[in-house]
């Protein structure tokens, strides 16, 4: 395996494990979804998925999106955002800009008309502020399309907005009344 794909593999089992299945390697994760570096490692030692420190360092350091974080006395790790499991990321209500963006595929607009957006199996409804970010989303599910949501509108109508350590905009749901569909390239 090259390093890349070294890297890729070893962020995807991160993740896996940081946000959806830490029981997968026997953890459990602490307040704010923290959890110990060496104590990780070992885990996943037992679990014969090993990774170094070097590796988990270069992971976290390398990521596009900055899907790790390490506490600044490098002792811990968490992700920082994306969870399924319960935990409180210690985020604060933030005041968003204007306009956020939501990416996602054709086949869920007409659902989403219904219903507006859904936090599905995440915590939260992801929004950025980057139209390329929200492409590359999209992309994920299939034919991309992006919303475009009046965010300073829903919160001067209450609704609490955070902000992740990596910068995405996290919301609890987003009402069909706030949503408009870009114009198609
Ligand atoms: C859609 C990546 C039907 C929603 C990115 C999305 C992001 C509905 C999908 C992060 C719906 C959920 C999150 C409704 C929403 N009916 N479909 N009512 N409401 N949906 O993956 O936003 O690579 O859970 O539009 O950078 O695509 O994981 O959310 O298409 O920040 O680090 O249901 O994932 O980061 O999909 O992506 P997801 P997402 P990572």
């Amino acid at each position: 395996m090259g390093t890349n794909n070294k890297v890729v593999s070893t962020s995807k089992l991160l993740s896996l494990i940081l946000r959806h299945e830490p029981q997968l390697v026997g953890l459990t994760l602490g307040d704010g979804g923290w959890v110990r570096v060496d104590e990780l490692l070992a885990r996943c030692e037992q679990a014969n998925k090993p990774i170094s420190l070097e590796l988990l360092k270069e992971v976290v350091e390398t990521s596009d999106k900055k899907r790790f974080a390490l506490s600044d006395d490098g002792l811990f790790i968490r992700a920082n955002q994306g969870h399924s499991v319960e935990i409180d990321l210690g985020l604060s209500p933030t005041t968003p800009p204007q306009k956020l963006y939501h990416g996602t595929a054709s086949r869920f607009l007409d659902a989403i008309w219904v219903k507006g957006l859904q936090r599905q199996a995440r915590h939260h409804v992801h929004l950025t502020a980057s139209l390329d970010v929200a492409l590359s989303v999209g992309q994920r599910h299939g034919q991309p399309v992006i919303l475009e949501v009046d965010s300073l509108q829903m919160h001067l109508d209450g609704q609490q907005f955070f902000q992740s350590d990596n910068g995405v905009w996290l919301v609890e749901t987003v009402g069909t009344q706030y949503m408009r569909l870009m114009r198609q390239e």
